[in-house]
């Protein structure tokens, strides 16, 4: 148990609605603490709930000062086999704000208090029923919207990125002591710890905290988008690429070049992964229009920013040599790219292939019949994948795990350093205390008590 990090209020019963606010078919209240079922129990005449046993159901009236507030169904989880490892309790009543309220009132009364957001997971961190990576997860799970999200979220709740973390911090602790025993014994000018050992692990440790790193990009990528700008010369096609992918009259589409003026962002889900598709205005050299120019400096920088590019042009006026030029250029800015040929009804589709023979990996489409528009989806779903770092499970989508990760990664880097210039035990030992010092930030073994209720406080109340 983490005791030495209890609270201030710890040991009072909490008490908030679990379920959304609002009328629904039903609404939780969930109480925890020592008092929980003692409470329940002064609102529930039909039977001595503290005479229940764990994991139990009840059906009767709740009553407060004579009045019946509801009929409700009351579970009893008792401590240390519930979700806070607290004394639980849960009353699903009818699904009206005014009787959640009353109920919450009358636990009020009878000595608990409204919990603060995430203090239920808050305390089923500092009872050890979640390490803090678990926590985090919890509130990643109840804010994903996406199957990839989801899934992520809940391989983070199930420990897989704790245990990997664990088990390095675990070998660091065992050469630390290790070290710091070479120390007590520094007359004698022994070496316990064998060299040649510590820096396999330490160069292991390092790759893997740099995959996990590395993966954080797709960990973003899954919590939070990817943008996707629709770049090329005005007229190729982009807002109607945009409606067919959207599959609706989003952008205005017509055949003057300069329609589009300012930049249109709209969210689009493929495959579990959400895409922030941005239609731009067509990019050409030179443009007596004001308006038009600030369009085209905006959807430049967008294509800077964006994570995918889709280069969109007209097949049957872009000159291949200039699309090479195009492509040596996005190359040199480092940019992700797929090139996309439009209007291939307007030609034959082979003879689209022929002109641009020389040029790889070009998705021919017409996006005004929707043509190989499943072709350019998938294209984007792997595209996606492809910055994946093979054979890491476990993806990094926390910001605060990804920075103590670069924290150990550096650290690392200096004991690696360290050993190679055979510096004495006591500076290696620092280095070593430093990453032990972050992953124990990342897992909450390490951690103060402000930085607890930061983290707590992004929780939504009654998790
Ligand atoms: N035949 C054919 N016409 C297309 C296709 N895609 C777009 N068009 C037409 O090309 C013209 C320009 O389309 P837009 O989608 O407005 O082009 P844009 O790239 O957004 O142009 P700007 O906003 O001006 O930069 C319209 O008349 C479209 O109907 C296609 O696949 N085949
Ligand atoms: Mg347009």
């Amino acid at each position: 148990m983490r005791m030495s990090l209890k609270l201030s209020g710890w040991n009072d019963t909490i008490v908030a609605l679990a379920t959304p606010p609002g009328i629904g078919a039903i609404g939780v209240i969930r109480l925890s603490g020592e008092k929980a079922i003692h409470i329940i129990n002064a609102l529930f005449p039909s039977k001595d709930l503290n005479e229940q046993s764990s994991h139990t159901l009840h059906v009767g009236f709740l009553k407060s000062k004579g009045k019946i507030l509801d009929e409700a169904v009351v579970s009893i989880y008792k401590a240390p086999r519930s979700y806070t490892g607290e004394n639980i309790v849960e009353i699903s009543c009818h699904g009206s704000p005014f009787i959640h309220q009353q109920v919450i009132d009358a636990c009020i009364e009878e000595g608990a208090r409204l919990a603060k957001p995430g203090e239920f997971t808050q305390r089923a961190f500092l009872n050890g029923k979640l390490d803090l990576a678990q926590a985090e997860a919890v509130a990643d799970l109840i804010a994903s919207n996406t199957q990839a999200s989801h899934k992520t979220a809940l391989n983070n709740i199930r420990g897989g990125f704790s245990q990997a973390l664990k088990e390095l911090r675990e070998e660091l602790i065992r050469f630390s002591a290790l070290i710091e025993l070479e120390l007590d014994f520094s007359q004698e000018d022994v070496e316990f710890v064998d060299r040649s050992q510590l820096m396999k692990l330490v160069t292991t440790a390092n790759e893997h905290t740099g995959r996990l790193m590395q993966s954080f990009q797709l960990g973003n990528v899954i919590k939070n988008g990817v943008s996707v700008a629709i770049i090329g010369k005005p007229n190729a096609g982009k807002s109607t690429l945009l409606n067919a992918l959207l599959n609706e009259d989003r952008a205005i589409v017509s055949h003057i070049p300069g329609t589009t003026r300012d930049t249109i962002e709209e969210v689009l889900n493929m495959d579990g992964i959400l895409f922030r598709l941005i239609d731009t205005a067509g990019i050409r050299n030179h443009s007596d229009d004001v308006i038009e120019t600030v369009g085209i400096e905006k959807s430049l920088q967008k294509m800077k920013q964006a994570e995918i590019v889709l280069y969109l042009f007209d097949v049957n006026n872009e000159d291949p040599v200039e699309l090479s030029r195009t492509i040596r250029e996005l190359d040199q800015k480092v940019i992700h790219f797929l090139l996309v040929g439009n209007k291939v009804d307007l030609i034959d589709e082979a003879a689209a292939r022929e002109k641009f023979v020389y040029t790889s990996g070009v998705i021919f489409i017409a996006a005004k019949n929707g043509l190989h528009l499943e072709v350019l989806k998938e294209r984007m779903v792997d595209k996606v994948f492809q910055k994946d770092v093979s054979g890491e499970s476990v993806i990094v989508t926390n910001a605060r795990h990804f920075h103590a990760l670069n924290e150990v990664h550096s650290a690392l880097n200096d004991v690696i350093l360290g050993l190679q210039d055979k510096i004495p035990g006591d500076l290696l030992a620092l280095d070593i205390r430093r990453c032990l010092q972050y992953l124990g930030e990342i897992t909450g073994d390490i951690t103060n008590e402000d930085q607890l209720d930061y983290i707590f406080s992004k929780f939504c109340i009654g998790k």
